[in-house]
């Protein structure tokens, strides 16, 4: 099918994605100028995030580019079975935790969990994805210029050539980006039916579930297991490690994983930590997990639902054999600053370069590459990035903890709410955005945060929030912060506050910064 002339609108794109992913149409999608004579500085292997954002860099500063994905969408798993219906459900596990808290209160009714659905939410984000899908496409067509073949997949032949469909296609560049997919633990029974990963949860849900147990303590094990909970599932989750203590996520301040755990806690998840799974239990389907617990003894879970949420692995294995990039003890592409890989020409982006798995640095590896192909030495280090992840509360962290801060600077001073010693449910604080319903009902489930202060250098050096409405804010505090100058709570005390505003930080930063000599608060 070749889309070049035409210029298919929003919603017959829309209707092309449908018919692929039923099969009508299994033929590639070209869009590939062919009275272009031009070579392409790049061929990007894998349309997800990183592909794309690269592919528009690249054609904006005027070079070619061809993109290739064997789905007959662009944007790859973020809209597709990620970062988007990660978001729906977090989303609708904020709704259902306030309709629980209030429940018969105000004008909410007797909350009823038969009324709250998975397999609901699941059907909802699966019958509306393509409209998300059928724009990216529109968009890198219409209004980026990009070149692309879609619903096919790429074979790399050499660090010069991509076979598609059995025709070739040349570059002086490959840019490889084609993610990560889940680890799966080797525990016997993992392959019973009953056994989702993210991916396979929005694939494949056909029922709706009555008891889950999580398997691992990652971001996505947090994030999911609050959803099934609020949504009426009772969830346990089975990690080894202390929830948000693995090596994966940096700088988490000891008081804010405490609120965040308790909460959960609070809400009737089960948190068994230090506990490994021996064995998922069933017959076709599962029926239970066998776990030994910290003590060492082992106890079976019943559950009709398994969710993995064990981190992720790089699908890097296609390259290591046509090209033999070096890849590291994960598997994940070892790339220098400018995202070049150990084979000339061949640069690797995104998942594929291993953690963190975030959308901002896979978008920025495919603007650096594509300012490198273009001939200009740019390097991305993502050493340091502000971080969140969803319990029903929005939770964000940029810089320093408490205690890294105090490792690096003689006196650190700290502002806090709750502040230290006051019982959460005596003040309704933070009353931030979003939480003001929680404020005059619930003040103890209004949040928490942090602002950690190198009061010598007057530099903001940690943020750290639970509660709502901060996450945006923490794409700004974080540039802020990584300024040669940083973030002074002086500058702070200057900004124009739209509310009360406590998740920016900027009343709580005022009311201290006409001190000479800082202090807690
Ligand atoms: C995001 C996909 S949903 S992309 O980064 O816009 O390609």
């Amino acid at each position: 099918m070749d889309l070049r002339t035409a210029q298919p609108q929003i919603p017959e794109w829309r209707s092309v994605i449908d018919r692929a992913e039923t099969g009508e149409i299994d033929e590639p999608i070209y869009n590939v100028d062919r009275g272009d004579t031009r070579p392409f500085d790049a061929i990007f292997v894998g349309g997800g995030a990183g592909g794309r954002f690269g592919s528009a860099y690249l054609r904006a500063r005027g070079g070619r580019q061809l993109t290739v994905d064997r789905w007959p969408f662009l944007g790859g798993s973020c809209p597709h079975q990620a970062c988007v219906p990660h978001h729906l459900f977090s989303e609708a596990a904020r709704e259902l935790d306030l309709a629980r808290w209030l429940s018969g209160t105000l004008w909410y009714p007797d909350f009823d969990d038969k009324r709250a659905s998975i397999l609901e939410i699941v059907e909802l984000f699966r019958s509306g994805r393509n409209a998300a899908h059928a724009f990216m496409n529109w968009q890198s067509k219409e209004q980026l210029g990009m070149e692309y073949i879609l619903n096919a997949s790429a074979t790399v032949i050499d660090e010069h050539t991509v076979e598609v469909a059995g025709e070739r296609f040349h570059a002086e560049n490959l840019v490889l980006g084609t993610g990560a997919r889940t680890l799966v633990p080797d525990i016997a029974g993992i392959g019973l039916r009953g056994v989702f990963d993210f991916a396979s949860l929005v694939e494949e849900l056909d029922y709706e579930p009555n008891r889950c147990v999580i398997i691992g303590g990652s971001k996505v094990a947090i994030e999911y297991g609050s959803f099934f909970q609020a949504a009426g599932c009772p969830t346990t989750i089975v990690t080894r490690s202390p929830l948000m203590s693995t090596a994966s996520l940096h700088h988490v301040d000891d008081d804010l994983r405490r609120y965040v755990v308790d909460g959960m806690r609070t809400r009737g998840m089960t948190i068994l930590e230090g506990a490994n799974p021996v064995e998922v239990v069933g017959n076709g389907s599962v029926t239970a997990v066998d776990v030994r617990l910290a003590d060492g003894t082992v106890e079976r879970l019943p559950t009709d639902f398994v969710f993995v949420g064990t981190g992720e692995r790089a699908c890097s294995e296609p390259f290591v054999e046509s090209l033999g990039v070096t890849t590291d003890e994960r598997g994940s592409i070892v790339v220098d600053a400018r995202m070049r890989t150990s084979v000339p020409g061949v640069y690797a982006i995104g998942d594929l370069i291993g953690p963190p798995m975030e959308m901002f640095k896979a978008r920025k590896c495919g603007m650096a590459a594509a300012r490198n192909i273009m001939g200009e030495p740019y390097e991305f280090d993502f050493s340091e990035y502000p971080d969140f992840l969803h319990s029903t509360y929005e939770v964000t962290w940029v810089g320093l903890t408490e205690a890294e801060a105090r490792e690096r600077h003689d006196h650190v001073v700290v502002i806090q709410m709750p502040p230290p010693g006051v019982q959460p449910g005596d003040i309704p604080l933070p009353c931030a955005e979003g939480s003001m319903l929680y404020a005059f009902t619930r003040p103890e489930l209004t949040g928490f945060q942090k602002c950690v202060i190198d009061a010598e250098s007057r530099r903001i050096v940690g943020l750290h929030h639970v509660g709502f409405g901060a996450k945006d804010a923490f794409q700004y505090l974080d540039h802020l912060l990584r300024r040669p100058g940083g973030l002074p709570i002086d500058e702070m005390a200057e900004m124009n506050e739209l509310f009360l505003n406590p998740e920016h930080f900027i009343q709580l930063s005022r009311l201290r910064a006409g001190n000479l000599v800082l202090s807690d608060l």
